[in-house]
């Protein structure tokens, strides 16, 4: 209780807090959780409040010291089929304070932004013959990358089998040209490339988090916790985060309550007020992707501090691509193929690349 009152003065978000009293009153007696621990110690959190007052929708991330990574979650209720081996090690991280969006940028913030400055997004624009030398001309047409389940069962060894790549679709078109945002103001912006996103980002004042800021505010001053609200994945039976159930990918079951995006802060927020730090969209970090980047943080023997990723990125799996670290996982994760909801693991995006579960939010330093 201590910790919950040392928090709120902290300036976490009201209705964090007013959810966590809500938990503490209906909690069940401690049951023993599923493993986790080991590498993990305790969080240390900075005890400086914020030198002013909120921006509007943004949360107090007072920053300090935190491991982070994941274990092999292999076997744990939820923990997917990934040994998450570019998790780790778990290593010691320091972060300073800095605001964070509690949500993901929504359609209607990204309109705003558009609307102001005249922004065409990457996918808005038609791919050039000088970047595709040997596409023919009529492929040269704008688009993005569109989830389209097959109706069978498939193998989950090639994700082509449910991408597409759709001429038409962009942030305004989410499934294509006969697709709209309408109606759909207050789910995240899709179709961002990681520049757009940094576009925006500069145009708000904000930036983009580095990854280390992402998993300190996920975690929400917990050590080693699965998920951003815990160790449990339905604690007491109850959804927390926008994921997949079913069989991926074709059969979507949308027992959590949305087959899609959900609108942002559908679900509670963690303790320190943000929410879908879990599920929902993909959300890009700032820094270059490498799978040896916790190994290199940790060989140097030191705490790692405010850690800003790798110079350049390289990821074995598509070597010639140029790849940024994206966090938190999205509506299409599944414990049978993509469990990175699990809060300590780490994906990645194709810096040009935009698709419909990839969004972002923005930070600013105090
Ligand atoms: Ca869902």
């Amino acid at each position: 209780m201590a910790g919950l009152v040392g928090q709120a003065a902290l300036g976490i978000g009201l209705a964090a807090l007013v959810w966590w009293l809500s938990r503490l009153a209906t909690d069940p007696p401690t049951s023993t959780p599923p493993r986790r621990s080991g590498p993990f110690t305790a969080t240390r959190v900075h005890q400086a409040g914020p030198a002013g007052p909120a921006p509007e929708g943004m949360v107090w991330i007072s920053g300090g010291e935190f491991s982070m990574g994941c274990l092999d979650p292999r076997g744990v209720p939820a923990g997917g089929p990934d040994p998450m081996a570019d998790a780790r090690p778990v290593h010691r991280v320091h972060v300073d304070g800095f605001w964070m969006d509690a949500t993901e940028v929504t359609n209607a913030e990204f309109a705003t932004f558009v609307a102001a400055t005249g922004y065409v997004t990457v996918a808005e624009r038609p791919p050039t013959a000088e970047e595709f030398p040997d596409a023919p001309p009529e492929n040269l047409v704008a688009g993005s990358v569109v989830f389209t389940p097959p109706a069978e069962a498939v193998p989950l060894d090639n994700h082509l089998r449910w991408w597409s790549y759709v001429k038409g679709a962009d942030w305004r078109h989410p499934l294509g040209p006969g697709s709209s945002i309408e109606g759909h103001a207050r789910e995240p912006v899709v179709h961002v490339a990681f520049e757009d996103a940094e576009a925006y980002a500069r145009w708000a004042g904000k930036r983009l988090p580095t990854e280390a800021e992402w998993e300190f505010a996920a975690r929400g001053g917990r050590a080693g916790g699965l998920y951003p609200w815990g160790d449990e994945f339905r604690p007491e039976g109850r959804w927390m985060a926008n994921t997949w159930q079913g069989r991926f990918p074709g059969e979507n079951t949308a027992a959590d309550g949305f087959k899609a995006p959900a609108p942002v802060a559908s679900f509670p927020p963690n303790p320190y007020g943000l929410h879908d730090m879990s599920g929902n969209v993909w959300e890009w970090c700032a820094d270059w992707y490498r799978p040896d980047t916790y190994a290199k943080a940790a060989a140097s023997g030191a705490v790692a501090d405010n850690p800003r990723g790798p110079d350049s990125s390289f990821d074995p799996q598509e070597p010639g691509q140029a790849k940024r670290v994206q966090r938190g996982g999205s509506y299409l994760c599944s414990e049978s193929y993509c469990a990175r909801y699990i809060v300590g693991s780490r994906g990645k995006g194709e810096i040009s690349s935009a698709t419909n579960h990839v969004g972002f939010r923005c930070v600013q330093a105090p």
